[in-house]
C-alpha cells in the first residue's frame, strides 16, 4: 500500500477494471523473490537448472508465438498524429484507451495483480526516474527485479513527491491477435496486453526508459538513447567514457563487456551499461551519461568464453534464461556456446533437439542477470552524476556499404550520420531477418515521437553543450564475397576503440572523405592480429559509387518526414552530394 493518493487511486482503478483475485505490492525483497520463484516452479513456468553448475538459475519457455518485440503492434498514441511521426504506428489516445481497456476488462480474474514500484537510474541521482508497473506475470516481476531497482526504496522515491510513469501490463491469453503495446506519452502512461516477452512486458525498459523517456527528454533538454556505456582505461590508467548505439542484436552487450586482445597490453574496458543511456549536458559543457538499468537482458546465441568472457563469467548464478536449449544434465545451451550440442539436447520449445526444427535455442533467446555480477562492472556505474562522454558511436549491421569506422566532421554531420544509420533486421523483433532498413540512432523501434523532431533535438545540442563528444560510425559486420565476416570483431573491436580515442586526443591519422574521416590502414593498431592487408584496406575503403547510391536512399528516407526535417540534415545531403560529384569528376 502507499501514502501516495494518486498512486493508490490508480491501482484501485486498475484492480476494478482487471478484477484480480489479490493485489500484491512488491517490496523487492529476497523473501518475496523466493516465493515468486516457488510459485513459478510449481506451475511449471520456470524450470530449475542444475544447482551444482548453475545455482539459483532458471529456464523459462515462452509461448512459441511470443518470443520477441512486436513492432507492428506497438503504438504511440498522441493527440496530434504528426507528433508520433511516420516512424511510429499511431492511434488516437481515445481509440487506444478504448481498445486496450476492452481487453483489460476482467483479464486478471483468478490471478494475482503485482504492483511494482521501480526506479530507473542510480539511487540518489538527479537523473533517475520512477515508474510503477502493474502486471499479472510473476516472470515479469522476477525479471524487473533484476533489470531495475524495484520495491521499497523506489516507492519511497515516489512517496517523496517525485513523478512516476504508469505502466499497465497483462499477459492476457498470449494471443498474438490480441496483443498491443500502447504508449500515451502525454499522460506518461503505458498499456501493454497479450505478451510476456522482454521489451513488450518489462515496461521499465523499452516502453519507459526509451519511448516515454525520449518524449520527456525532448521537452526537458536531455536524451534517452538505445546505447551502451563503457569506460576505456589506457595503459597509464586514464579512463575515458564512450556511448554506442547499435540496433537490437547488433553488438551492444558484447562491446560493453569487451576484453581487449592480449597484444594491446594495459588496455581495459569497464562496463557501465549495455542497452540504454540517458544523456544530460553537465555544468562543465560535457555530456554525462547514466545507465537507467540495473541488469542485462542479453542475447544468448553467440555468447561464449571466446567471444564474450566477461559475459560468461557474469552468467551461471542467479540468472533467468529465456528460450535457450537444455542439456540432459539441466544446463543451459545455445548455438555458439563453448560446448558442442550434446546428445539428448532439448530445444527451446521443450522438444528433443532436431535440426529440422531450426536452432536448439531461439535466435532471440536471452539471459536476465544483475549487472553487479559482471567482472568488468564499472566502479562508476552507480555514480549519481553519471560518466562524461568523450565519444558517441553509432553503428549498424551492414554486409556492404559502411566502412569499419569513420569519424563525423562535426556535430551536425554526426547527427546526419546517426540519422542515416541503416542495419539488417534481426530476431530481436518479429518479422523478416536480414532486411536492410533505416534505423536512425538505433532508435527506429524506440523513439516515442516524430523522428524529424528528434533529429532537430539532437542537432540542438550543438549549442547546448560546449565540450561535445566526437561522433563516429562503426560496422563490425562487413562480409566478403563468400559471405564471411571480414573483421574479427568482439575483443578486436578494441583496435577501433583505440583509434577513436586517439582521434579524440588528436593523436591518430585519418583520410578525409565526403562521409567523414576514415582511418588509413596503418592508423589501426593491428599488433598481434592476423589480417590480410587487402582485407584491411577493403574494410576502411571509401567507395564514391556505392555512396552516391546510398545518399539517394538516405535523402529519399529523410523526405518521407516532409518539411519537419531539420535544415541541417538536408544541408549535409547537399554537401556530400557536391563532394561526391567532385570525386567522380576527379576519378
Ligand atoms: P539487444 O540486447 O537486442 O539490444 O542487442 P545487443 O546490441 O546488445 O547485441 P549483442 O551484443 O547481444 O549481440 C548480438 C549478436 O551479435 C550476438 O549473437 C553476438 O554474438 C553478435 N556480435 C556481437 N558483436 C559482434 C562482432 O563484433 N562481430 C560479429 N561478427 N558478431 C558480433
Ligand atoms: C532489444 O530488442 O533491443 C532488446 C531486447 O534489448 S527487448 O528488451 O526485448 O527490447
Ligand atoms: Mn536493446
Amino acid at each position: 500500500m502507499t501514502s501516495n493518493l494518486e498512486l493508490a487511486a490508480w491501482v484501485n482503478e486498475a484492480a476494478s477494471l482487471m478484477q484480480p483475485n489479490a493485489v500484491h505490492w512488491c517490496d523487492g525483497s529476497d523473501t518475496e523473490n523466493a516465493q515468486l520463484i516457488e510459485t513459478m516452479l510449481a506451475d511449471g513456468s520456470l524450470l530449475a537448472l542444475n544447482p551444482k553448475t548453475h545455482p539459483d538459475c532458471y529456464l523459462h519457455r515462452s509461448n512459441p508465438s511470443d518470443v520477441a518485440r512486436v513492432e507492428h503492434l506497438t503504438f504511440v498514441c498522441t493527440s496530434d498524429k504528426d507528433d508520433a511521426g511516420p516512424n511510429n504506428n499511431w492511434m488516437s489516445p481515445a481509440d487506444g484507451h478504448q481498445l486496450v481497456n476492452s481487453l483489460y476488462a476482467g483479464c486478471m480474474r483468478g490471478r494475482t495483480m503485482y504492483v511494482i514500484p521501480y526506479l530507473m537510474g542510480p539511487y540518489g541521482s538527479p537523473y533517475s526516474r520512477a515508474g510503477v508497473e502493474i502486471t499479472d506475470s510473476p516472470y515479469v516481476v522476477a525479471n524487473m527485479r533484476i533489470m531495475a531497482r524495484i520495491g521499497t526504496r523506489a516507492l519511497a522515491h515516489i512517496e517523496a513527491g517525485n513523478s512516476f510513469v504508469r505502466g499497465l501490463h497483462s499477459i492476457g491469453e498470449l494471443d498474438p491477435e490480441r496483443r498491443y503495446i500502447m504508449h500515451f506519452p502525454e499522460e506518461l502512461l503505458i498499456k501493454s496486453f497479450g505478451s510476456g516477452y522482454g521489451g513488450n512486458a518489462l515496461l521499465g525498459k523499452k516502453c519507459h526508459a526509451l519511448r516515454i523517456a525520449s518524449w520527456q527528454a525532448r521537452t526537458e533538454g536531455w536524451l534517452a538513447e538505445h546505447m551502451l556505456i563503457l569506460g576505456i582505461e589506457d595503459p597509464k590508467g586514464n579512463v575515458s567514457y564512450v556511448a554506442a548505439a547499435f540496433p537490437s542484436a547488433c553488438g551492444k552487450t558484447n562491446l560493453a563487456m569487451l576484453v581487449p586482445p592480449l597484444a594491446l597490453k594495459g588496455w581495459k574496458v569497464w562496463t557501465v551499461g549495455d542497452d540504454i543511456a540517458w544523456l544530460h549536458p553537465g555544468p562543465d559543457g560535457r555530456l554525462w551519461a547514466i545507465n537507467p538499468e540495473a541488469g542485462f537482458f542479453g542475447v544468448a546465441p553467440g555468447t561464449s568464453t571466446k567471444t564474450n568472457p566477461n559475459c560468461m563469467a557474469t552468467l551461471g548464478r542467479h540468472t533467468i534464461y529465456t528460450n535457450v536449449a537444455l542439456t540432459p544434465d539441466n544446463q543451459p545451451w545455445w548455438e555458439g556456446i563453448d560446448a558442442p550440442a550434446p546428445e539428448g539436447l532439448i530445444d527451446w520449445q521443450g522438444r528433443p533437439y532436431d535440426p529440422a526444427n531450426g536452432p536448439a535455442a531461439h535466435p532471440n533467446s536471452r539471459f536476465t542477470v544483475s549487472a553487479t555480477q559482471c567482472p568488468s562492472y564499472s566502479p562508476q556505474a552507480n555514480a549519481p552524476e553519471g560518466v562524461p562522454l568523450s565519444a558517441i558511436i553509432f553503428g549498424g549491421r551492414r554486409s556492404t556499404v559502411a566502412p569499419l569506422v569513420y569519424e563525423a566532421l562535426d556535430w551536425d554531420h554526426g547527427v546526419f550520420s546517426a540519422a542515416a544509420v541503416a542495419s539488417e533486421t534481426t530476431a530481436a523483433a518479429v518479422g523478416q531477418v536480414g532486411q536492410v532498413r533505416r534505423d536512425p540512432m538505433a532508435m527506429k523501434p524506440f523513439c516515442g515521437y516524430n523522428f524529424a523532431d528528434y533529429w532537430a533535438h539532437w542537432s540542438s545540442f550543438g549549442t547546448k553543450a560546449s565540450k561535445l563528444p566526437k561522433i563516429f560510425h562503426v560496422n563490425w559486420f562487413r562480409k566478403d564475397a563468400q559471405g564471411s565476416f571480414m573483421w574479427p570483431g568482439y575483443g578486436d573491436n578494441m583496435r577501433v576503440l583505440k583509434w577513436i580515442l586517439e582521434r579524440c586526443n588528436g593523436a591518430a591519422g585519418a583520410v578525409r572523405t565526403p562521409i567523414g574521416n576514415v582511418p588509413h590502414p596503418d592508423d589501426i593498431d593491428t599488433t598481434g592480429l592476423v589480417i590480410e592487408r587487402a582485407v584491411l584496406e577493403a574494410l576502411v575503403a571509401f567507395d564514391p559509387e556505392v555512396w552516391t547510391r546510398e545518399l539517394v536512399d538516405i535523402a529519399a528516407y529523410f523526405a518521407t518526414f516532409g518539411s519537419r526535417v531539420p535544415t541541417v540534415l538536408n544541408q549535409q545531403v547537399t554537401r556530400i552530394e557536391r563532394e561526391l560529384a567532385d570525386k567522380r569528376a576527379a576519378a
